[in-house]
């Protein structure tokens, strides 16, 4: 028996038939006073990410590439397969009767639920298509998502406050990678688990249970086309990365897909540090905090990894705004905590 007391070795051929879904339900089997809902939301985010990947894989043939025209809050440019990710996961979540709001990178305030539909005790964040500007160049690119329970007065309406929970509060977060193959990562608190969609079968199986990531590693991933922008910290924390002084005589080798959940993705595999500092244009960094950051700290510290602005770890920033950004240092806990302390020296 494995440590996750389901009777399953780390084997691949003992896991096959778990379904995503299968894996959920039993789990949540065991937590007293279940009831489904859980379940059914990742039923339904599962869904959405079939239908995503399956567009994804044909966007060169579909006319799916290129961009729409329009710009969202943060100021983008808005791609094809950005707004069809979107209006996908809104579809899939709104009429399950789990969700009772939503909030999206593309959407300036919270989603609300239409009145016909059930409200349930989950709001859900996402960025729909991470990695935009690598969509129409065949590299891989993903959706983040994390949920929250509601903490407004039921009944009434949800409010934005249900959104802005720091990320310690998260009951779940993952993401979706649209790459050689699609998988679907998640953490409920219980360990970090990843599934791999065999599209013959249109199944998520599980195929890397309880993910560890190293606590060290030896890659390094940062866009360092913006160094002159940088803090002297952060350019000698990069500098001493890239030096032959470590305990093996080798520097950190250098991986920047710009994507970030494809970079952390690999992170999370093999260890190492991602970071996307704030620089001298933008005290705050590029990422987003509830639909990026949050949710991929979650999954770093439950597989025993780290993530910090640089002065305070990421899970207890209270967010102010909806598409607040946070600089973000992510990955192996000796990597993070290597980073904070280097980026931070004058
Ligand atoms: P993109 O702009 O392509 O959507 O969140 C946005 C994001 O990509 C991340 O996926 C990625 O890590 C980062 O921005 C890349 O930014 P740079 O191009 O500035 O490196």
């Amino acid at each position: 028996m494995d440590s996750s007391g389901h009777g399953m070795r780390n084997d691949r051929h003992e896991h096959y038939g778990w379904t995503l879904e299968r894996f959920i339900l039993e789990r949540q089997r065991e937590i007293p006073g279940a009831t489904g809902e859980f379940t059914q939301l990742f039923q339904q985010l599962a869904l959405a990410g079939k239908i995503i990947a399956s567009r994804v894989n044909q966007a060169g043939l579909a006319g799916l590439l290129g961009h729409t025209g329009k710009t969202n809050i943060q100021g983008e440019t808005v791609q094809k397969l950005d707004e069809f990710a979107n209006r996908t996961l809104i579809n899939c979540l709104e009429a399950g009767g789990q969700a009772c709001l939503m909030a999206s990178e593309e959407v300036d305030d919270p989603i609300p639920i239409p009145t016909r539909y059930p409200k349930g005790h989950y709001v859900l964040m996402f960025d729909p298509l991470d990695g935009s500007t690598n969509i129409d160049v065949n590299i891989p690119i993903g959706t983040i998502y994390s949920v929250h329970k509601r903490i407004s007065d039921v009944p009434g309406e949800p409010e934005l406050r249900d959104c802005l929970q720091p990320g310690k509060s998260q009951v779940a977060a993952g993401y979706i990678v649209y790459g050689s193959s699609t998988m679907f990562v998640y953490t409920a608190g219980d360990g970090v688990h990843g599934f791999t969609l065999d599209p013959s079968v249109g199944e998520f199986f599980l195929s890397h249970p309880d993910i560890k990531m190293p606590e060290r590693g030896k890659i390094y991933s940062v866009n360092e086309g913006n160094q002159a922008v940088w803090s002297s910290g952060v350019q000698k924390w990069v500098d001493w990365l890239k030096t032959p002084n470590k305990a093996d005589g080798k520097p950190y080798s250098g991986r920047y897909i710009g994507t970030l959940v494809a970079d952390f993705h690999r992170t999370l595999l093999k260890g190492g540090v991602f970071a996307y500092p704030a620089d001298s244009k933008n005290a705050s960094g590029k990422l987003r905090l509830l639909y990026e950051a949050a949710p991929l700290a979650l999954l770093a510290k439950h597989a025993g990894g780290a993530a910090s602005t640089g002065t305070q770890d990421i899970l207890d920033v209270q967010p102010q705004h909806l598409h607040q950004r946070v600089p973000l240092y992510l990955g192996s806990r000796g990597d993070v905590a290597d980073a904070v302390a280097r980026v931070n020296q004058s």
